[in-house]
Formats: C-alpha cells, sequence, structure tokens
C-alpha cells in the first residue's frame, strides 16, 4: 500500500497522456504531428526545460472543450488515487489556453467537473492553484487574474511556472501583490533552472508560503539557513529532475543531503505522463535509489500534509 500523501506540485497540462491526447485529437479534428502514441512517445527525450516545454505546449491542442478538461482531471485524480493521493493541489495555466481561444470559464468549469466531485468519485480532496507564464508579459499576469475574478470561489493561489532564466520572480511583483489583495495564497517556481537569488526573489518581492522545486538552493548556504529556520516547503520533483537535466542521475539528487539539513521537502510528480512517473513512482524512486529511510519516507508524506493549504479543521472535501 502507499503512502498516503498530498501532492503539492502538479501541473493538470503535464497529465495528458499519449492515447488521451490521440483521443482528443480526434474528437476535436485538430491534426498532431505524430503518428501514433509510439511515436510521440519518442519525444520524450528532453535536453533541458525548454525542450519539454515545446511539447507540452503543442500538445495542449488538443484541449478544446468543457469535457475535455474534466476527463483530463478526472484521469489524473484515479491514477493519483491508486498511488496514495489523498489531496492534490492542482497548477493550470489558463495562458496557454487562452491563446488558443479557449476561453477561462471552459477550463475552470470543465476542471470543475471532474474537482468538484472528486472526494466522492476517488477519495481526492483538490484545490486549484492558477499559474502565470513567467515568459510572458506581467501585463498578461495582470490580465489573466482579471479574467478569473468571476471564478475565485474556486481558486486557492497562484503560481509561476514556464521558461525560468531570464524571467525572475521580481517582473511579477504586481500581479502577486494584486493576488494577495484578492485573498489567494502564492506559491511560485524558482530555483529550477534559475540561480537562488530567484528563490530569494520570490520569498521577499512575491511573498510565497511555498518554493516550486527551489532544489538550486541549495548552492547558497545562507538561503538554505534561511529555508530551514522559516519552514519554508519546497515542493521537489525527482524524477522531473532527471528527465530535464537539472541533474544527471537520480542517484545525484540532493534530496538525502536537504532533508539531512533540516529543510521541509516534499516529493512530487510536476508532469507525471512526461516525466515518467506519478507521485509514488517518485516516492518510491527516491526511497530505492537513495536508500531513505522507512522514517525519512513518512516524513516526506507528514510533509505533503503540513504544506498543503488544507485548513487544521477543514473537512476533506473538494473546495
Ligand atoms: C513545468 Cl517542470 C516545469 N517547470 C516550469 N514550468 C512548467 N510548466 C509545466 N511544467
Ligand atoms: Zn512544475
Amino acid at each position: 500500500m502507499p503512502l498516503p500523501k498530498a501532492e503539492l506540485h502538479l501541473h493538470i497540462e503535464g497529465t495528458l497522456e499519449p492515447e488521451l491526447a490521440f483521443r482528443l485529437a480526434e474528437r476535436n479534428g485538430v491534426e498532431l504531428s505524430y503518428a501514433d502514441t509510439e511515436a510521440l512517445r519518442h519525444a520524450y527525450r528532453f535536453e533541458d526545460l525548454q525542450s519539454f516545454l515545446n511539447l507540452y505546449y503543442e500538445l495542449m491542442a488538443v484541449l478544446r472543450t468543457e469535457q475535455d478538461f474534466e476527463e483530463l482531471a478526472d484521469a489524473y485524480l484515479a491514477r493519483a488515487a491508486a498511488q496514495g493521493v489523498r489531496h492534490a493541489e492542482i497548477f493550470f495555466d489558463p495562458q496557454a489556453h487562452l491563446a488558443r481561444g479557449v476561453e477561462m470559464g471552459t477550463v475552470i468549469e470543465g476542471l470543475w467537473r471532474a474537482l468538484g466531485r472528486s472526494v466522492e468519485t476517488h477519495g481526492v480532496s483538490t484545490k486549484l492553484i492558477m499559474c502565470f507564464l513567467r515568459d510572458e508579459s506581467a501585463e498578461s499576469a495582470l490580465a489573466t487574474l482579471d479574467a478569473a475574478k468571476p471564478y475565485l470561489d474556486r481558486i486557492t493561489g497562484v503560481g509561476l511556472d514556464s521558461a525560468e532564466v531570464g524571467h525572475p520572480p521580481v517582473k511579477f511583483r504586481e500581479a502577486y501583490d494584486a493576488a494577495a489583495a484578492l485573498g489567494l495564497r502564492r506559491v511560485a517556481h524558482a530555483g529550477e533552472e534559475g540561480p537562488p537569488e530567484y528563490v530569494v526573489q520570490a520569498l521577499d518581492l512575491l511573498g510565497v508560503e511555498r518554493i516550486d522545486h527551489g532544489l538550486r538552493s541549495v548552492e547558497d548556504p545562507a538561503l538554505v539557513e534561511r529555508l530551514v529556520r522559516d519552514r519554508v516547503p519546497l515542493t521537489l520533483c525527482p524524477l522531473s529532475n532527471v528527465r530535464l537535466r537539472t541533474i544527471d542521475t537520480l542517484a545525484d539528487h540532493p534530496l538525502p543531503a536537504m532533508l539531512e539539513a533540516g529543510l521541509m521537502c516534499t516529493v512530487n510528480s510536476d508532469d507525471p505522463a512526461y516525466f515518467g512517473g506519478y507521485a509514488d513512482d517518485n516516492f518510491t524512486a527516491v526511497q530505492q535509489t537513495l536508500g531513505l529511510t522507512e522514517d525519512r519516507m513518512r516524513e516526506l508524506a507528514r510533509n505533503s500534509f503540513l504544506a498543503s493549504f488544507l485548513e487544521d479543521d477543514e473537512p476533506r472535501r473538494a473546495r
């Protein structure tokens, strides 16, 4: 039995499995540049974050209707439940859909058809986190926040993702201030490919409560000390780091040293359809390859709930 866990770093568009991509392409009359699922899977060899993002954005073209987003989320929740996930805080990338003429309401209402009954259907409670694409402009982020205003009861927080280097957190200060004023929680990807300075900026300028990835924090001892002292959760994604070549092999992952240093680490799947594993696949991989003890594995599972946006007295219902 997999350990009960919360998943805190999961891009719903990154759960699009090749089989579903082809089924939706057919249903929506969208032409894919791959002959079949086999050919598509061969494209899942990435050099870095950007080479992954190119395919990730290309495949999204098959997502067009509420039903598409519902089926995507429902398939993820079924897989997550089978891997011991009891609570999932799910990222989505509205700008990538708005740019293709798919409206905010289609995305959110479609996802909600699955999320709104997920406790009943899958035993998984959920929250939604809307991400800004950091390689788009600050103005576009503000416009996206504006477009989300009719749906604020369905959105728990905001995040920041896509191509990191050259797009520091400071660019999104206004958007994060505006999100905070609307009562939204804040997280951001930082220190995935970008330098530790981006982690510092995310904390100081964006007021984030968690750092997504944060892997490169280990290069800055003063930052590590601060993250330990303030118990800032890091949502690590070990299989993602290997596939995007942030590290050479899983055996090189600094997770054991990070736990030893007292960092509040969590283990997550990021884009599981692309990176070769869902939540428990990541847990199992780090346990086996890095030799983590049962106690450490339980610490990771416990951290995932502590670092979640679940309130202490919150019933586990979909929200
Ligand atoms: C992402 Cl792995 C990763 N990093 C940054 N942005 C992303 N969007 C989807 N997956
Ligand atoms: Zn991510």
